[in-house]
């Protein structure tokens, strides 16, 4: 097939996995072009089919705001002719899958839209009354619709009461990069023998409760030697340092930014926290997963379709600080327990999201959708 995605480039779980999407289907042999503002950073090196179609949306005196959106539309229906599309496949109703809508208007109706919803597009923008209707007009006019989680299709459905079926189709981790490794050595460079290490990855949105993650750090290194990495950066942030000063945690928390590659980083941890408010999925939890590190999370949206609590990890209400730190000392204090929740992950990964099952599963839906 001849599949142009659209997704938003820049670091963001829907970015990661509508980029790894398009690596898996054009190693299947399918044609996959994108059509982003930026190479998404996932890409890399050269890719044997896979192309990049830059947009570029240009500033005039006479526009306030430069138009992207119709920017966008219109490489579509560019790139669909060139090279024959038979089908965009977009990351997020706004402004992706108006755009698609807009551009298989321009080049015919055999150009088919497939739309995947992500999260923070229903959850956040889908409570924004501005764009509340041209969020329903983009899922009304996708030819499929798909939302990463269980959760997700529900909270579509009840906020938008949309009438059309929304397919859940998981996220994926390509094992070939996250998986269980000998990290010792580089361990013995970032912290003491003796400590544990935590790991929160987030792009420090209040959605996010970076304080949380704080909090729960405080009250475990209260009990035992530990260390917190702290990966990313956000809004939250300024919050995030004062709170660590303000507990004397500075020599235990280590702030390393933005990371591009972060399988190996991962996989130094004993632990991963995602305390988050919403969470459609939570992608950082299933990486850690394929790195056999168990999650201490919230129960919020999707998560307890990744994190199954007592098993691969524990999960807690939104804002249990203490039930939380009380999970992660437990599985810090006892290494069996920590194995068991280890290999549980690593088999629950192999089993449910797996990029061969998953990719699988998007071509059936796009045969689907270009029989019609
Ligand atoms: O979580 C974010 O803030 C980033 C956001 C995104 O657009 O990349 O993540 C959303 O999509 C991810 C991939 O499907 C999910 O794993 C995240 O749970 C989801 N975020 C939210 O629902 C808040």
């Amino acid at each position: 097939m001849r599949i142009g995605i659209t997704c938003y480039p820049s670091h963001g779980g829907s970015g990661v996995v509508a980029t790894e999407l398009g690596k898996l289907l054009a190693e299947r042999g399918h044609d996959i072009h994108f059509i982003t503002y930026d190479m998404p950073f996932r890409l890399g090196r050269f890719h044997q089919n896979i192309r990049y179609h830059g947009v570029e949306a240009h500033r005039y005196a006479v526009f306030k705001y430069p138009p992207y959106d119709l920017a966008l539309a219109s490489r579509m229906a560019q790139v669909a002719k060139e090279y024959q599309l038979d089908l965009l496949h977009v990351h997020y109703a706004v402004p992706h899958a108006i755009a698609a809508v807009l551009a298989k208007q321009m080049v015919g109706d055999h150009l088919k839209v497939v739309t995947t919803l992500h999260g923070t597009d229903i959850t956040v923008l889908g409570e924004d009354p501005s764009l509340r209707d041209v969020i329903c007009f983009g899922i009304q006019n996708s030819d499929a619709v798909t939302a990463v989680s269980d959760d997700l299709v529900r909270q579509t459905e009840d906020l938008f009461c949309v009438n059309k079926e929304i397919e859940r189709i998981y996220n994926f981790v390509d094992t070939r990069v996250y998986y269980p490794r000998d990290v010792e050595p580089l361990r013995d460079h970032c912290c003491e023998k003796t400590e544990k290490l935590l790991l929160h990855i987030s792009n420090f949105r209040a959605v996010k409760r970076p304080l949380d993650v704080i909090s729960i750090f405080h009250r475990v290194a209260s009990e035992i030697p530990a260390r917190l990495f702290l990966v990313g950066e956000g809004p939250e942030m300024p919050k995030v340092i004062q709170r660590v000063q303000e507990l004397g945690l500075d020599d235990k928390v280590v702030f390393l930014g933005k990371q591009d590659e972060v399988a190996q980083l991962i996989s130094l941890a004993d632990l991963l926290l995602l305390p988050s408010e919403k969470e459609s999925f939570g992608l950082v939890a299933l990486e850690a997963m394929a790195c056999g590190v168990p999650t201490i999370a919230s129960n919020a949206g999707g998560i307890p379709e990744v994190v199954t609590h007592g098993q691969n990890g524990f999960l807690a209400p939104v804002g249990a600080i203490e039930e939380m730190a009380q999970y992660a000392l437990m599985l810090l204090r006892d290494d069996a327990l920590h194995q068991n929740f280890s290999q549980a992950g690593l088999d629950r990964v192999k089993q449910e999201f797996c990029g061969l099952k998953i990719a699988g599963q998007y071509e059936q839906l796009y045969a689907k959708v270009l029989a019609r």
